[in-house]
């Protein structure tokens, strides 16, 4: 009988043998390096990887077949439900390093051991989006860092915006039902402009605050290493005396925050769906590490006491101005990770993780999801031993209990006694493991007392005050992003009555806005709603801007030359030189992806072919052409998008002199940051380290 022979040679003897990582976090092989195998999962070898086993060559395929059941067995369970929230993340390791020691609040070791470097996990992720949404829709980003300390896992599960929609736990499966896809019709994907989030929203007045921040320019992240982090809910932190102090965790990026323009963000989405899982793997590849210091607000009870608002209510943050965040380490994310599946997709993050020394406080938002996050593993992951996949594992300490069995148990406990006390265990009556009552976990020795009732708390009432205070808070450019971000999504809301309520809330807020807006939409204004407390206006806090507060750098940043037949080697190679200088990464945009001949007769290798690379792709572009080369993409859709877009997504164009009919045809416009390069790149670089935000007001109208 005729067997079709597989067309791939044997794996060589001497090859290296597949890998896989152990129970135990070490890496051990399946196979010894000599024999490299495919077997199946139980270890048997295979003879054929190619047919399946049939009753003759164009016969039936047979039951019998084990390895064909297997294979496809398994691959027909490779998916696991994706995260109901958060479902689409990137994530990478690194390290924390603490810089100053808060041991005078805490005895948790990760916050006293000044210079210990401690291995973390850190996924970020989008909210409202499915795990195959594209990276860049307007949305909040989770933060989420797992520290594998010597105490235990800390996962400090955090957002890019201090504060969120909802005061109360119970609301948050209205608040994600909301925002996800409709329920009849299965849309829209990812995106909180439609009825049934506005709906919500405007019902809702306690998520004004947050709409405010969700409507900024800090869900358009340019790069996951760009974002801020926040721990959102008070927490509070524990010292040797079981002192208690109310603290709030705050992670800042190195490279600034910094956003795209909304036209780019979708234009992306497009272009690269994986715009930021792409820029942070390729950034940690390149060995540009993304960094953040790492703080924290401290306050006694008698400082919270003082604010006027409640730092119970997740809804409100503490501005700088009022409680200094003192910067006390830094997170370095210095490895990607090996597979996607096994440590992105199966971390689970627990607010419940901490250590001795840090505990929650009473936030109704938090108390909540004390309880979520664990359940939610079980129809996540499948199993309450979730706890022992390689990435949930403590690292940084042994984990020993007497919890035993359960689906897919990994470990194999030695002895009899599963119980505690026993005295069977080595050691006999000491026998471990035993509680610790001085170096274990204690929570905060407080009172409560109160009537049992569904209650919210007086001091939650206001709603709007904040919402003020991020709205004033802002420069022009950022108010006006805010307004024109609300003129977008309020008219995918098709029901006027929603409108008009969205409208009436936001006359809380500022009615300069509300004016704006409702011109924007052409709707009549309608008056105040009635808030439940009267809001108040507090000082400006210039820190909760990011327009003026990023560094002018072209660090992290990248820089595309497009690039044509004949062009002039010394402009690519002068620019090129300057860019990567400041930090920058420099990608050859060019016709065709083989490369272009310039000038010199000689070969130049493109990174991008100008139709799959963008400028919506880059923080700044430069146009290196010959006449003919110029003449040519004249006729070239995509290279006009590249320039326009450029243009009118406030980026730094350089160009050589051959390339002026391409910037007419596009409609650029001079300005300071349209920069002839025929004195040397350098002014161009200069322009590059920032947006132009003075070239806004004439390409687009704003609200
Ligand atoms: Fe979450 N959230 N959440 N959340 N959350 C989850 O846990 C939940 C909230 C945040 O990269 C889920 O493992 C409730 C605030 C991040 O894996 C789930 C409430 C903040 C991530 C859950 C909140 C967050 C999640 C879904 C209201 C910022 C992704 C999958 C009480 C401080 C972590 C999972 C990762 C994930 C519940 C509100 C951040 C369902 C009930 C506020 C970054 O357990």
């Amino acid at each position: 009988m005729a067997k079709t022979p597989s067309k791939r040679a044997p794996a060589p003897k001497a090859a290296a043998a597949p890998s896989s990582v152990g129970v135990g976090g070490e890496t051990h092989q399946t196979a010894s390096a000599a024999d490299a195998r495919l077997t199946t999962n139980h270890g048997v070898p295979l003879s054929d990887d190619q047919n399946s086993l049939k009753a003759g060559p164009r016969g039936p395929s047979l039951l019998e077949d084990f390895v064909l059941r297997e294979k496809i067995q398994h691959f027909d369970h490779e998916r696991i439900p994706e995260r109901i929230v958060h479902a689409r993340g990137s994530a990478a390791h690194g390290y924390f390093e603490l810089t100053k020691s808060l041991a005078r609040f805490t005895r948790a070791k990760i916050l006293t051991e000044v210079g210990k470097r401690t291995d973390v996990f850190t996924r970020f992720s989008t909210v409202a989006g499915g795990a195959g949404s594209v990276d860049t829709p307007r949305d909040v980003r989770g933060f989420a860092v797992k520290f594998y300390t010597v105490e235990g896992n800390w996962d400090l599960v955090g957002n890019n915006i201090p504060v969120f929609f909802i005061q109360d736990a119970i609301k948050f499966p209205d608040l994600i039902h909301a925002v996800k896809m409709e329920a009849d019709r299965g849309y829209p994907q990812a995106a909180s402009a439609h009825d049934t989030f506005w709906d919500f929203i405007g019902l809702m007045p306690e998520a004004t605050h947050m709409i405010m921040w969700a409507m900024s320019d800090r869900t358009l992240p340019r790069s996951l290493r760009m974002m801020e982090g926040f721990g959102v809910n008070t927490f509070r932190l524990l010292n040797d005396k079981d002192e208690p102090t109310f603290v709030k965790f705050h992670w800042r990026p190195k490279l600034g925050t910094q956003s795209t323009c909304w036209d780019e963000a979708v234009k992306i989405a497009g272009a690269d769906p994986d715009f930021h899982r792409r820029d942070l793997h390729e950034a940690i590849a390149a060995g540009a590490f993304p960094e953040w210091e790492f703080g924290v607000q401290l306050l006694t009870q008698a400082e919270a006491d003082a604010l006027p608002f409640d730092i119970l209510d997740a809804t409100k943050l503490i501005p700088e101005e009022l409680h200094p965040i003192e910067v006390v380490g830094r997170m370095v994310l210095d490895r990607n990770p090996d597979n996607f599946f096994a440590e992105t997709e199966q971390s689970a993050f627990l607010p419940t993780n901490v250590p001795p020394g840090i505990d929650f406080s009473e936030d109704p938002l938090l108390q909540g999801r004390l309880f979520s996050y664990q359940d939610t593993q079980l129809s996540r992951l499948g199993t309450v031993n979730f706890h022992q996949l390689p990435i949930n594992q403590a690292k940084g300490c042994p984990f020993q209990n007497m919890q035993r069995d359960g689906h897919m148990q990994m470990q194999i406990p030695k002895g009899r006694a599963n119980y505690e006390p026993n005295s069977l265990a080595a050691g006999g009556e000491d026998g471990g493991p035993r509680e610790d009552p001085q170096g274990g976990f204690r929570s905060a020795s407080l009172q409560a007392e109160g009537p049992k009732a569904r209650l919210r708390a007086e001091s939650f009432a206001d709603h709007y005050s904040q919402a003020r205070l991020f709205f004033r808070s802002q420069t022009p450019i950022e108010q006006a992003h805010i307004a024109s971000a609300l003129v977008f999504e309020l008219p995918k809301c098709s029901f006027e009555h929603v409108r008009a309520r969205i409208l009436a809330n936001l006359q809380n807020v500022d009615p300069d806005l509300a004016t704006r807006v409702a011109d924007g939409l052409s709707a009549s204004l309608p008056g105040a709603s009635a808030p439940a407390a009267k809001p108040f206006d507090m000082d400006p806090s210039p820190a909760l801007r990011i327009v003026g507060k990023y560094p002018d750098t072209l660090q992290g940043r990248t820089l595309a030359i497009l690039v044509t037949d004949g062009a002039d080697r010394a402009v690519v190679t002068g620019v090129r030189a300057a860019a990567e200088a400041e930090g920058a990464t420099v990608k050859i945009v060019a016709p065709k992806v083989g490369g272009v001949t310039l000038k010199d007769g000689k070969r130049l290798a493109a990174d991008g072919q100008l139709a799959g690379a963008p400028s919506v792709l880059f923080d700044a572009v430069a146009l290196v052409l010959s006449t003919d080369g110029c003449a040519q993409l004249l006729r070239e859709s995509a290279a006009v998008d590249f320039v326009s877009n450029a243009f009118v997504h406030l980026k730094a164009i350089g160009f050589t002199p051959q390339a002026q009919p391409l910037l007419d045809r596009a409609g650029v416009a001079p300005d300071a940051a349209i920069v002839d390069m025929s004195g040397g790149a350098k002014p161009f670089i200069v322009s590059a380290r920032g947006r132009q935000w003075d070239r806004e007001p004439k390409v687009r109208t704003l609200a």
